[in-house]
């Protein structure tokens, strides 16, 4: 990784909470995007596990979790020859600087945050950090530099917050910023839940039937695609807004087979009221061909993730904070030089 030379290729940055297994929508959203951006960019992914304690931890889980979530990062593709992975707790700049940020935010900027109104808005103990996460975020983006923000979509709101968060900076203190862009993909930044198509999948959904963990036994996984819900009718044709649940079913299968949804829709054109008939149910061809898909997928996905220890994970780590330290420090540096604290 070449953080340090001047190669000129824009910086990339985002995260994921260790905050439990990450799943499909997690890898098709962000992950798999990362991946494709790493040839072209200066990328740097980092384990957020500050995020993670806004809702409470056992420390035991998190500690595993943190290491995990590089094994995905890993198993998923992310080359650390290519990209800096590093945990965002080993940096003390985030935390600084977004003190720093929380003195420029305004409680009206973070009352809109709709993830927040989701959340944690109406239940009983709700923690301060939870409704100030976006700010933690922002400090995470900004210290790098970074160009460019490839996440899902719940998060592009948060990265807006950044953008006007580093604008009322510049322009009150003096120019430090970069102002960065978000990053989503046409198709895939909102896998919607199997159980549910109104509501995405979410590792903190009330029921397991509403996602695929990336660390689901194959055999289970296939059998939630086969229980997913779908919509009436029996045709295979993508219409997000009439055939929500076969949409989404057809974007995972899009994207896991490298098939486009023209594609898709050609294959089976006349098989789903044929196989209605011969009493498997509605879609059923399509859903066993898609479980297969999910199946391959998931033993690939896990036969990787298993092969990476818990000590090369630590000094991957490791050996990303030492990279970017210097980045955040030269920041953070600049950002209390145009405060007056120096
Ligand atoms: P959850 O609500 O599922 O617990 P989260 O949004 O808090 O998850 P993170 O693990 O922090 O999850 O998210 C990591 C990345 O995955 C983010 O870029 C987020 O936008 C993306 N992501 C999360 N859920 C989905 C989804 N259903 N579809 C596409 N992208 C998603
Ligand atoms: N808030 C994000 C995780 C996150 C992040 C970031 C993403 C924290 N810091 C910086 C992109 C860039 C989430 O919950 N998914």
């Amino acid at each position: 990784m070449e953080l340090n030379k001047n190669n000129n290729k824009p910086t990339v940055f985002s995260g994921v909470q260790p905050s439990g297994v990450l799943h499909l929508g997690n890898y098709l959203g962000a992950l798999a995007q990362w991946v494709e951006m790493q040839n072209q960019f200066n990328c740097i992914f980092c384990v957020v596990d500050y995020h993670a304690i806004t809702v409470k931890q056992e420390a035991k889980n998190l500690s595993e979790n943190i290491l995990n979530v590089v094994k995905a990062y890993l198993a998923s593709g992310i080359n650390p020859e290519r990209s800096v992975i590093f945990q965002q707790s080993d940096i003390t700049a985030h935390t600084e600087l977004a003190w720093i940020l929380n003195c420029v935010a305004r409680m009206s900027d973070l009352n809109k945050m709709t993830q927040f109104k989701e959340k944690g808005l109406g239940k009983e103990s709700v923690g301060v950090g939870l409704f100030d996460y976006p700010v933690l975020m922002a400090a995470d983006i900004l210290l790098y530099n970074t160009d460019a923000v490839p996440v899902g979509e719940d998060q592009v709101q948060h990265v807006e917050l950044t953008r006007t968060l580093a604008k009322r900076f510049n322009n009150e203190y003096g120019n430090v910023f970069k102002i960065p862009e978000v990053t989503v993909r046409k198709q895939g930044a909102r896998i919607m839940g199997l159980d549910d198509p109104t509501k995405k999948m979410s590792k903190s959904a009330a029921s397991a039937a509403n996602y695929i963990s990336l660390l689901d036994r194959p055999e289970a996984a296939a059998k939630k695609i086969t229980r997913a819900v779908t919509d009436s009718g029996s045709e295979i044709k993508y219409d997000a807004k009439k055939k929500p649940a076969i949409a989404n079913l057809m974007t995972i299968y899009s994207l896991l087979s490298n098939t486009s949804i023209k594609e898709l829709e050609a294959k089976y054109e006349d098989k789903g009221p044929a196989y209605a008939k011969a009493s498997a149910g509605k879609y059923g061809d399509f859903k066993k061909d898609l479980a297969g898909v999910v199946v391959e997928f998931l033993n690939e996905f896990q036969i990787k993730y298993n092969s990476f220890s818990d000590k090369e994970v630590k000094q991957i780590l490791k050996d990303g904070a030492e990279k970017v330290r210097p980045i955040a420090e030269a920041t953070l540096k600049n950002v209390k030089n145009n405060l007056g604290i120096n």
